[in-house]
């Protein structure tokens, strides 16, 4: 079965994935586009044929319509990733799920009544081949528990409309997964450090910041994130365990060696650093709405994640705050 895929948002993150889909999965189509900037549906949709709505809920509603992709500002998601739901269609979500753990609550509540898991939320770290490697050695438990994570999150750059509370939801928030699923465990407390700032930064900004949590065992996990950097996109991660410092790889394509040294390329986005990555989560995901069965992080991973966020935000808006609880509901037995 061709799984016929609608796209909501078609800025950057969103125009990637139809070229992904098309040129590089097999097994999905892309038959819809919606924007609330016409001009730029009409444009994505243009290489592929697609149709154009003019709004979300139209798009959602399309008989033709399989599944959905929103690829939008986090902001807007929810509404549309209920519609999905009460349509009863697989929906793959960029992250984050929303914005605000009450957002992400109310999506649960609409898919629990749905009585099938439909949200994957975008977090394609988890389909990173380098992620994945380091947490089968510590699952493979030879060199003992994990007591510490380091992490580096850095961009080359960030337009004038990111904000602080972005440098948390939306760009932490991928270390803020990702740790969740390293571990096994949740994040229960946290505290977001400012370092000096980067005379790099628009004036509103605060950057570089450090974010730093204890799970529920007591491994601590630093994070710098660090978006005016101006020469990389550079993710960095060191787990480190009782009798081994497990480090992601460089994320090299080819070495330079002459009389100026030995050196490597560095990646300039998320969507080139991560686009293996992103490859298997949209295979994945298509071969798994064609057999129709859920794949991925479920509505419970957008929460739980977007609960620490709400924390980390709480303790970035008060300098004073010491580390902040992360409040988080019992697992409803429908995501165990
Ligand atoms: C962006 O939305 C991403 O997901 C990138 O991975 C992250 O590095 C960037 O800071 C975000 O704005």
């Amino acid at each position: 079965m061709t799984v016929r895929i609608g796209l909501i948002g078609a800025g950057g993150m969103g125009r990637a994935h139809l070229a992904r889909i098309t040129n590089e999965l097999s097994g999905g189509e892309i038959v819809a586009v919606a924007d609330i900037n016409h001009d730029a549906a009409v444009q994505a949709a243009a290489p592929y044929g697609a149709r154009v709505h003019d709004t979300s809920d139209e798009l959602i509603n399309d008989p033709r319509v399989d599944a959905v992709i929103i690829a939008t500002f986090g902001k807007v998601h929810a509404p549309d990733v209920i519609r999905c739901i009460e349509a009863g269609k697989y929906v793959l979500c960029e992250k984050p799920l929303a914005t605000t753990a009450e957002d992400c609550a109310a999506i649960m509540a609409a898919e629990q009544r749905a009585g099938k898991k439909l949200v994957t939320v975008g977090f394609m770290r988890r389909f990173d081949a380098a992620y994945n490697e380091m947490k089968a050695v510590l699952d493979a438990g030879g060199n003992g528990q994990a007591l510490l994570v380091h992490n580096r999150h850095r961009n080359p750059t960030v337009p004038e409309s990111y904000t602080s509370r972005m440098a948390i939801d939306d760009t932490a928030i991928h270390e803020i997964d990702t740790m969740r699923w390293l571990l096994g465990e949740e994040i229960v407390r946290v505290r977001v450090e400012r370092p000096k700032s980067t005379t790099h930064r628009f004036p509103h900004l605060i950057d570089p910041v450090v974010v730093v949590m204890y799970t529920e065992s007591g491994v601590r996990i630093d994070d710098e994130v660090n978006v005016n950097l101006q020469w990389a996109y550079s993710i960095e991660c060191e787990l480190v365990l009782e009798t081994a410092a497990v480090r992601l790889g460089d994320q090299e394509k080819i070495h330079v060696r002459d009389e100026h040294g030995d050196r490597n390329a560095m990646c300039q986005s998320h969507i080139d650093r991560f686009q293996a990555a992103f490859n298997r989560e949209f295979q994945e995901w298509i071969n798994a709405v064609a057999r129709d069965e859920h794949t991925g992080s479920t509505s419970w991973d957008g929460y739980a994640a977007t609960s620490v966020v709400d924390a980390a935000v709480a303790s970035l808006e008060d300098e004073s705050a010491p580390m902040v609880e992360v409040r988080l509901m019992e697992k409803p037995a429908f995501y165990a």
